[in-house]
């Protein structure tokens, strides 16, 4: 097992260091208003490279993207009350356009392809200042399939707390990997199917009946045929690396770690199981709850959560994120420095249940919507299916639809009605929104920017209309996006 200390273990040291705050040996950590004084830090314009470069996965060499930033590293880091002002190189020798999601920008840097802001030519600069909200935040590109090629790095945004509370930071970011093109993948999806059953042929997709006992013990006992994982992925990585060769982050003394999951997979949505650790989660989608202790974690795909975990010795613990509905599952160790690390199996001994809302039910926010009632609710139907393979929002496929209108000073409810057997990660670009009812049912929960909406259920959102623009409003399955689940929400008076 090779070690990689340095891939994503980012001390309080070297936030330090990044922060421009000069350091001698381990001094004591400095008070948030010197590392806040650092001038140069607020005003330092970053440079992000959209890039393409070799992974090795199960030792086959695959061309991919990525996105390197000023220190040489996947993504940004900004340091509390930096701003995001960064120029984007897109040497990636195509055109592209990265978005920042779950950070609120004005509309036209939300690095979206509208008209008024088209994809960056190769070769090209395109520039990024604003105000970013502080947690973990991801980017991708939103330009064709490129997210399926590992267009995707970590936006972690540090907040004054924390600083104060000098946790080791780990991100641990995770994808599906194939090493077929993404458009072979899509290919093999919209072709193969449209004139069969609805059961996906061999080989793609596991249409996943519950015919286990676990599984129809679940909840979804309705005997219903549900379809999860669409592809077969060749691998599941975090941090670019599969759990045969997994990232080992040595902890520092204490073992005082604040781990933040990225589920940057276009396709898949895992089981996060913290093993013998049980850790706190303390914030989802970079947005603060009630801490809520446990040891698995459902990460729907695009959502991210932050977790607290005391290592409880000196030794070695996998981290698991095991795929849903399968045995597939890749990781990191989190080790204190000296323990020896073994080889854990790359394979869960059961298949996994679909990720489901229990957890979601359970998540209240720290700053939770002022109590008002909806002045607007959208209603959105969920509708598609596996055969033949395309997905809608209200009947209706991107980019041929009927924008839903909103209007600044507006409370907007969306209810998310899923009329299908899949499971849709909803997201809204330019809006934190409170999952505020879960089939029916009202609850005050979570402020984040993407929800699962379970197969035949429904979930309601509910957020302030602040932010005059052009906002997608989608599927994160770049598969059932890509074959129509998108919608635009809209100001009105916006050219
Ligand atoms: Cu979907």
């Amino acid at each position: 097992m090779r070690e990689n200390e340095k891939a994503t273990l980012l001390t309080r040291r070297q936030i330090m260091l990044a922060s421009g705050v000069a350091m001698a040996g381990a001094i004591p950590f400095l008070p948030i208003a010197r590392t806040a004084a650092a001038p140069e830090v607020r005003t330092a314009k970053l440079r992000l490279t959209a890039d393409t470069r070799t992974l090795a996965v199960n030792g086959k060499s695959a061309r991919v993207f990525g996105l390197l930033g000023p220190n040489g590293k996947p993504g940004i880091t900004l340091s509390p009350g930096e701003r995001f002002h960064v120029d984007l190189v897109n040497q990636a020798a195509t055109s592209t356009i990265i978005h920042w999601h779950g950070q609120l920008p004005p509309w036209t840097q939300d690095g979206f392809p509208w008209p008024q802001t088209p994809p960056i030519p190769a070769d090209d600069t395109r520039s990024y200042d604003y105000a970013p909200i502080a947690g973990t935040y991801w980017m991708h590109s939103h330009q064709g399939m490129q997210e399926q090629s590992l267009m995707t790095a970590p936006l972690i945004v540090h907040s004054a707390e924390d600083m104060r509370a000098d946790r080791q930071e780990v991100v641990l970011m995770l994808h599906d990997f194939s090493f077929q093109t993404p458009d072979e993948l899509l290919a093999g999806l919209t072709k193969s199917n449209g004139s069969q059953s609805a059961m996906p042929k061999s080989g793609m997709g596991n249409n996943m009946n519950m015919g286990s006992g676990s599984m129809a013990a679940m909840g979804m006992g309705s005997g219903m045929a549900m379809d999860l994982n669409d592809i077969d992925y060749d691998a599941f990585l975090a941090n670019d690396r599969t759990f045969a060769d997994p990232e080992v982050v040595r902890t520092e003394p204490g073992g005082r770690v604040r781990l933040r999951l990225i589920n940057a997979a276009s396709s898949t949505q895992f089981w996060v199981d913290l093993g013998a650790l049980s850790g706190t989660v303390v914030a989802v989608d970079g947005h603060p709850v009630r801490p809520v202790r446990s040891t698995r974690l459902p990460l729907a795909i695009a959502q991210r959560l932050d977790v607290l975990i005391d290592l409880p010795g000196k030794g070695a613990y996998p981290i698991f994120a095991q795929v849903e509905g399968k045995r597939a599952r890749t990781g990191i160790v989190l080790a204190a420095s000296g323990a020896p690390v073994s080889r854990t199996a790359a394979e869960a001994s059961e298949n996994s249940p679909p990720v489901d809302l229990s957890f979601e039910r359970r998540l209240e926010a720290v700053t939770p919507l002022t109590p008002r009632a909806p002045d607007l609710t959208h209603r959105v139907i969920l509708a598609g299916a596996m055969a033949p393979y395309a997905w809608s929002l209200n009947g209706e496929y991107w980019p041929n639809v009927t924008p839903l209108m909103i209007a600044t000073g507006q409370r907007v409810a969306i209810e998310m009605l899923n009329h299908t057997m899949m499971p849709h990660p909803m997201h809204l670009h330019g809006h934190a929104f409170q999952v505020v009812a879960i089939n029916g049912t009202p609850l005050a929960g979570a402020v984040r920017d993407t929800v699962l909406v379970p197969p035949m259920g429904s979930v309601t959102v509910a957020f302030d209309a602040d932010n005059p623009g052009r906002w997608a409003f989608h599927c994160h399955n770049l598969y059932h996006m890509m074959t129509g689940m998108m919608t635009e929400v809209r100001y009105p008076a916006i050219i």
